[in-house]
């Protein structure tokens, strides 16, 4: 089967665009064959051009002729975020700065920013690979985009802009902020579609109630959503709360920005434009290869990039590939939605505790709202997780026996998912500070206590 016109309206897609005619629907064996004609590619100006790469590669003993089928990739040398750092701003490049159009950057939790560029070949691809996006979620020409990802350095904003126009839709430039002017555009204009974090749309969902405005009554249907965890929970939550169907979508930096694997009509995993990224899932630790279905961390290769080709990049996410064909009928392979990060990891009284378990845990019980952050604190010695979650107004003002028994489900759902105990602090709508980009879901004060 493949999506139903009415999700995907390819008539209205731009001339001569049809995504059964791009490599989403490619038969298997052309699909690899491309691949690997790509990676030899990518490999040999990786070796020529790209000095750190050459010298893994020697230090190896291996040459670029020495990747002649698809698992070869596993002799190559992982590259990760401090090969950036430290080849920082340009040492990566692949091509000269005459031939490198645009430049973005990221700065990450720590230290320096990383630094990435891109030929007009590579805008081209990154254009492609985000009209194939939004097509795989229902967009068309006809559609109006706010695009509220930020614009600026971080890839969110470009990325999506320019996949946007290219698809035929019409953009709205807006970035992220000013929520209230945000409700506004979105009811004059007739926006049926808004790009931006799952978390910042939650405060828009809030903003549009506060002006009585609710997103359900506007043309809004759909919200394509990523640079975040989120979960499964929190998509539910989102479309009941706005009345559209939201969508997530994959990406860093490093590989491309936006673009690298995107939800499709079916919601059950994010189809990874493998023309462009080859992907594997390594052993958070040794590094080892694990099978199709095995929980592991994403490791990236650019297929087409020129200005910065990128080989088998430790992302640090984690997620396995799914084995079973999509009902959409892409016939690139699809990963789970990313939960979290390697370095997310909370170690608490000894226990391995990530926030996006907190987050499922959270909205298991009824009467929370999505917004919570997790404090980390060491008392006599002793960590401490405090989890603050904002309660609906009513369920604020109501009598302190309900508030108390809002507390104690809360506190099991968290002991019975994570085996550890948290204090539950309920605080009114808004307390919790609203980020326009990515949300910070902890605050560890461990250090200074
Ligand atoms: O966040 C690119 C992007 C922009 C993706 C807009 C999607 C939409 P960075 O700032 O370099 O790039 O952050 C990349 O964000 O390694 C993941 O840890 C996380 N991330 C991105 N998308 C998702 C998602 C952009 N859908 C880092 N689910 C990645 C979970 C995500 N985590």
């Amino acid at each position: 089967m493949i999506c139903s016109q009415s999700h995907e309206s390819w008539n209205d897609l731009p001339g001569g665009f049809h995504p059964a005619s791009t490599p989403d629907y490619l038969p298997l064996p052309q699909l690899r064959d491309l691949q690997l004609r790509r990676l030899q590619a990518t490999v040999r100006r990786a070796y020529d051009h790209v000095e750190l790469f050459r010298t893994r590669m020697r230090e190896r003993g291996i040459t670029a002729d020495d990747v002649r089928g698809l698992e070869d990739v596993a002799r190559l040398p992982f590259m990760d975020k401090l090969d950036l750092r430290d080849t920082y701003p340009f040492g990566l490049f692949a091509s000269p700065m005459s031939e490198i159009v645009r430049l973005h950057a990221s700065s990450g939790t720590t230290g320096k920013p990383i630094v990435v560029a891109y030929t007009s070949e590579d805008l081209h691809v990154w254009a492609s690979v985000m009209v194939r996006t939004f097509a795989a979620c229902g967009l068309h020409r006809g559609d109006i985009v706010q695009n509220a990802y930020g614009y600026g350095l971080f890839t969110g904003g470009l990325g999506a802009h320019y996949g946007a126009e290219a698809l035929g839709a019409t953009v709205i430039p807006i970035s992220g902020g000013n929520s209230a002017r945000q409700i506004m555009v979105m009811k004059d204009f007739g926006v049926t579609a808004i790009c931006s974090t799952p978390s910042y749309f939650l405060h828009l969902i809030e903003q549009a109630e506060s002006m009585g405005m609710p997103l359900r009554d506007l043309p809004l249907r759909a919200g394509i959503f990523g640079a975040e965890p989120w979960t499964e929970a929190m998509r539910q939550r989102i479309e009941d709360a706005a009345g559209i169907k939201a969508y997530d979508i994959y990406g860093l930096s490093e590989i491309i920005g936006p673009g690298v694997a995107s939800a499709c009509c079916a919601q059950h995993g994010l189809h990874i434009f493998e023309d462009h990224f080859l992907p594997e899932i390594v052993d958070p630790v040794t590094g080892q290869v694990r099978p199709d279905g095995t929980a592991g961390e994403l490791v990236l290769t650019t297929l087409s990039k020129r200005a910065m080709p990128i080989i088998r990049y430790r992302t640090h996410d984690i997620t396995s590939i799914v084995t079973e064909p999509c009902p959409c009928g892409r016939t690139i392979r699809r990963i789970h939605r990313i939960g979290h990060r390697t370095d997310d990891m909370l170690i608490i009284r000894g226990v391995n505790v990530f926030p996006s378990q907190i987050e499922e845990a959270l909205l298991a019980v009824e009467g929370t709202l999505p917004h919570y952050q997790i404090i980390l604190t060491r008392e006599k010695g002793l960590d401490q997780m405090e989890v603050q979650v904002e309660v609906t107004s009513e369920v604020f003002s109501d009598k302190i026996r309900s508030l108390e028994n809002l507390q104690n489900a809360l506190s099991h759902s968290i002991e019975r998912t994570l085996n550890i105990r948290a204090r539950v602090r309920l605080v009114e709508p808004q307390t919790i500070e609203r980020s326009a980009g990515k949300a910070k879901r902890v605050i560890d004060k461990r250090e200074l206590s």
